[in-house]
C-alpha cells in the first residue's frame, strides 16, 4: 500500500477546503527577468499613484525577506467565473457596470480564513514551531510569477496568470512557510498569446500592448479603483459604463471562454453589486456608503472614487444618447 507524501496531504486538504488549484515551489526570490519587468516597470511609473507598489520591493522580489527563514511557498488558485446566466438580464441606462470578481463577497475576507485553516493542518501534521504567512492581494508578494513557479499556469499578454483549465479568471492567494516542502516543477505549459491579440484590442485604453507592455495609468481598472483625483477626459470618456474595476482584458481571453464556471458557494453573485444604479450612488454619505458595501471589494474605491465615476458613467451615457 502507497501512502501519501506530504505535499499531497496538503493538497488535498487545499483542494478540500474549497480551492480549485493548488501548487509549491520552494521560496527563492522571483526570476531574474520578473524582477528586471518589475523594476522597469515601477521606474517608467507605471504604478501611477500606487506607491505600495515602490514600498517593500525587496519582499515581493524575495518571500524569505517578507518571512524571515521560509522555505517554501504553496501557491492556491480560486475559480471566479461566474455562471454564464449571471448579469445577463436587461441593462437599465442608470447604471454602472462592476467588474466581476466584485460581484460576490470579498475574495481577501474568505480566502484568508481559509489559508489559516491549512497553515493549521500543516503545522499540526509536522510541527507547530513552524511559522506561515497568508497572502491575499495585498501583501507585498509577487503572486503570478511564483503561481507560474509553482505550476499553475502561465501569465498572457493580459497579464493574468492564466491556468490551463480554470483560465484566468482565478484569484490568487499563497501560504509562505518556513516548512521545507518538495517544490512542484514550473509550468510547462504555455498559453498561445501570440496569434491571440484579442485581450490587446478588447482594452478600451491602450493599457495593454502587444509586446506585452502594461501601463496602469491608462488601464481602467486602475482608474476607477486606484487613483484619486480627476481622470484626464481622454481616458474618461474609453471608461463607457464602467465605475468599478473592468473585466475587457480578461473577457476577451480565449482560455476564459473555455473555462468552468466557479462552483464555490461564498462566490455567488449578489445581484446589488453587479451593476450599481447610479442615482443610489450619488445620495450615498460615507455612512451608508459603508453599510452598503460592508463586505464587498467595492469598499476599496471609497465613496468620492466611486461617485467621480458615476458621474463619467453618466457623462458617457449622455454623450451617447446625444449622438
Ligand atoms: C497592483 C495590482 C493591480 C493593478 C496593476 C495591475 C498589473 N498588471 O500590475 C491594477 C489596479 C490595475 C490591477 C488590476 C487588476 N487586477 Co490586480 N493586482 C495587483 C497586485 C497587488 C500587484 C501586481 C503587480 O505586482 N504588478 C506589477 C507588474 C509588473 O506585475 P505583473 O503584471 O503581475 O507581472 C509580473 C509577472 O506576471 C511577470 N510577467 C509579466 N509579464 C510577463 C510576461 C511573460 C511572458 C512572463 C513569462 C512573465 C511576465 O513579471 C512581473 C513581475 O513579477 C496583485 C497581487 C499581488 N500581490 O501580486 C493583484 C492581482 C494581480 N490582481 C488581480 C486581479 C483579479 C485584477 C483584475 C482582473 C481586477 C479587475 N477585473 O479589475 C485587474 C486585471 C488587470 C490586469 N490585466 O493586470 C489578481 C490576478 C489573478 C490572476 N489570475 O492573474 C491578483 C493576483 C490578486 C489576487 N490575489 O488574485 N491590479
Amino acid at each position: 500500500m502507497t501512502s501519501m507524501t506530504l505535499e499531497q496531504e496538503i493538497k488535498g486538504r487545499a483542494l478540500s477546503l474549497g480551492f480549485d488549484a493548488v501548487g509549491i515551489t520552494d521560496a527563492s526570490p522571483i526570476a531574474d527577468d520578473d524582477i528586471a519587468r518589475l523594476n522597469a516597470w515601477l521606474r517608467a511609473g507605471r504604478a501611477g499613484q500606487m506607491g505600495y507598489m515602490h514600498r517593500n520591493v525587496e519582499k515581493r522580489i524575495d518571500p524569505a525577506t517578507l518571512l524571515k527563514g521560509a522555505q517554501s511557498v504553496i501557491v492556491v488558485a480560486l475559480n471566479y467565473k461566474p455562471d454564464g446566466s449571471a448579469g445577463t438580464e436587461q441593462r437599465p441606462q442608470q447604471t454602472g457596470a462592476v467588474a466581476q470578481y466584485a460581484w460576490h463577497d470579498d475574495y481577501h475576507d474568505f480566502m484568508k480564513p481559509l489559508l489559516f485553516e491549512l497553515a493549521d493542518f500543516i503545522g499540526k501534521r509536522i510541527d507547530r514551531r513552524h511559522r506561515f504567512k497568508v497572502c491575499v492581494d495585498s501583501a507585498p508578494l509577487a503572486e503570478r510569477a511564483l503561481a507560474v513557479r509553482a505550476g499553475l499556469g502561465a501569465v498572457g499578454t493580459n497579464h493574468m496568470l492564466i491556468h490551463p483549465t480554470l483560465g484566468p479568471q482565478v484569484f490568487l492567494g499563497e501560504l509562505v512557510t518556513t516548512a521545507a516542502l518538495e517544490p512542484d516543477g514550473p509550468c510547462r505549459w504555455t498559453a498561445q498569446c501570440a496569434t491571440c491579440g484579442r485581450c490587446v484590442r478588447a482594452c478600451p485604453t491602450g493599457a495593454l500592448q502587444a509586446n506585452g507592455e502594461f501601463d496602469a495609468r491608462r488601464c481602467i481598472s486602475y482608474l476607477t479603483i486606484e487613483h484619486q483625483g480627476e481622470i484626464p477626459l481622454e481616458l474618461a470618456t474609453k471608461m463607457g459604463d464602467r465605475v468599478f474595476g473592468c473585466d475587457a482584458c480578461v473577457l476577451a481571453c480565449p482560455y476564459q471562454h473555455d473555462a468552468p464556471v466557479c462552483t464555490y458557494a461564498r462566490l455567488r453573485p449578489c445581484p446589488n453589486n453587479m451593476r450599481l444604479d447610479t442615482e443610489e450612488m450619488l445620495r450615498l454619505t460615507a455612512e451608508s456608503f459603508g453599510s452598503r458595501f460592508a463586505g464587498s471589494p467595492i469598499r476599496r474605491a471609497g465613496l468620492a472614487t466611486l461617485q467621480r465615476n458615476v458621474r463619467i458613467c453618466m457623462a458617457n451615457a449622455h454623450d451617447r444618447l446625444a449622438t
